[in-house]
């Protein structure tokens, strides 16, 4: 018998805004439960939690928060969850995140915080195994509706946080942030998540790493 328990793969999928997570990871997720391969969908923000509601509200523009403090928020939206998912990827499942840390670190330095400090709080967090960055144009996410619902749904900031996730993507390798074209059918797409993802499902040896 093998001395190394294997534990499940932490798939992370980040991405500009519009470029298609929610409607990847939903498909991903129904995909692996097809296959029988244990799974568990989060998303962050998390909305339902104490802390998720005032992000929630902040997001809305309902209430007003420093920039440092909604940050924190965020963070600390991650840290509640965090045991949750340690303890489902030692028991075996495969856990997927509709945005994580670095989306976190994208939006609060794009406003202007320094990258430094905004990584900070999320130092420790469980690391992705995997992060899927879905990109698009400008262009493209115009065409999939307006912004201008939510507080961070307008084009100058969106085109900073492009920069910044550009930044924090040149500090992984390629088999840690595989970028994908998002700007293609939803079928084409989802056929390149499978193919990294599946893969990943069978058990890793590995320990789980930390971020950073
Ligand atoms: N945030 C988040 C922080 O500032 N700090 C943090 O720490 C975190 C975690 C809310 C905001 O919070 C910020 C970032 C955000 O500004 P959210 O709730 O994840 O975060 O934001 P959403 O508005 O839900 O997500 P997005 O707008 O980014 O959308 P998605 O999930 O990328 O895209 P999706 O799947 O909803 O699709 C968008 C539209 O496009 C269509 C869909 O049907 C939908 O209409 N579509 C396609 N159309 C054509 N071709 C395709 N291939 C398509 N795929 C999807
Ligand atoms: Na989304």
């Amino acid at each position: 018998m093998s001395s190394v328990r294997s534990r499940g793969a932490f798939i992370v999928i980040e991405g500009l805004d519009r470029s298609g997570k929610t409607t990847q990871v939903a498909t991903l997720q129904t995909r692996l439960e097809t296959e029988g391969i244990p799974v568990k969908l989060f998303k962050f923000p998390d909305r339902t939690t104490t802390i998720g509601q005032m992000i929630d509200s902040y997001l809305r523009s309902q209430s007003e928060l420093d920039d440092h403090v909604i940050h924190l928020l965020f963070s600390a939206n991650r840290w509640e969850l965090a045991a949750s998912i340690e303890q489902l990827l030692a028991a075996g499942t495969t856990v997927l995140c509709d945005r994580y840390a670095f989306s976190g670190v994208a939006f609060s330095t794009a406003k202007g915080l320094s990258l430094e400090w905004c990584r900070s709080p999320d130092i420790s967090l469980p690391a992705p195994d995997v992060t899927l960055f879905l990109n698009i144009t400008p262009e493209q996410a115009r065409s999939r509706g307006g912004y201008g619902e939510e507080r961070y749904e307008k084009e100058e900031l969106q085109r900073k946080v492009r920069d910044v996730f550009q930044q924090i993507s040149s500090e992984f390798t390629e088999a840690t942030w595989v970028t994908i074209d998002a700007g293609r059918e939803r079928e084409d797409v989802a056929e390149d998540v499978w193919k990294i993802v599946y893969p990943l499902t069978g058990g890793l040896a590995i320990p789980l790493q930390r971020l950073w």
